[in-house]
C-alpha cells in the first residue's frame, strides 16, 4: 500500500507540473532622487499545471510587492495583489499600465542600461532569478 502510494505521489510529480520561464524582464530607470521603480516581464509556464507567483525579491530594494494597476473614477490606482495565477500553457504579462513588480525603497539609483537582480518566488516552482534590464520610459507604472 505504501509503495502504491508514493508511486502515485511520483508519477504525480512527473507528469503534472508547472514549469516557469520569466521572458523580457526590465526595471523602469528612475532619477537618483526617487526612491520607488517597478518592474515588469511575462511569465510563460510551459508545464501541464498551473503555479502561482507570491512574492519578488531584488538586492535593489527594500521592499517588493506585486501590483495591478486600475482605474477607478478616472484616476489610475494601484492595488497589491496577494499572489498572480500562471495557468498551465498560458503567459501572464507585467506592463506599464497593467500588473507590475513596485520596487519601495530603493538602494541605489537605476539608470539605463544597468543590471537589476529580481528573484520571483513560485508556490510550485519555488524560486527563478532574472537579470532584468534597466530602461527609460515616460509612463510612471
Ligand atoms: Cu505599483
Amino acid at each position: 500500500m505504501a509503495f502504491l502510494l508514493s508511486l502515485l505521489v511520483l508519477s504525480g510529480l512527473l507528469f503534472a507540473e508547472p514549469h516557469i520561464v520569466i521572458e523580457e524582464a526590465w526595471v523602469r530607470a528612475v532619477p537618483p532622487v526617487s526612491k520607488m521603480s517597478a518592474a515588469f516581464f511575462r511569465i510563460r509556464n510551459t508545464g501541464d499545471e498551473d503555479d502561482y507567483l507570491i512574492a519578488v525579491r531584488s538586492p535593489a530594494s527594500r521592499k517588493a510587492e506585486i501590483h495591478t494597476t486600475l482605474i477607478e473614477d478616472g484616476t489610475m490606482r494601484m492595488r497589491r495583489l496577494r499572489e498572480v495565477r500562471v495557468p498551465a500553457g498560458e503567459a501572464v504579462e507585467f506592463r506599464p499600465m497593467g500588473r507590475h513588480v513596485m520596487l519601495i525603497d530603493l538602494k541605489r539609483s537605476l539608470r539605463e542600461g544597468d543590471r537589476v537582480r529580481l528573484t520571483l518566488v513560485f508556490r510550485k516552482s519555488g524560486e527563478i532569478s532574472v537579470e532584468a534590464r534597466v530602461r527609460k520610459v515616460r509612463m510612471m507604472h
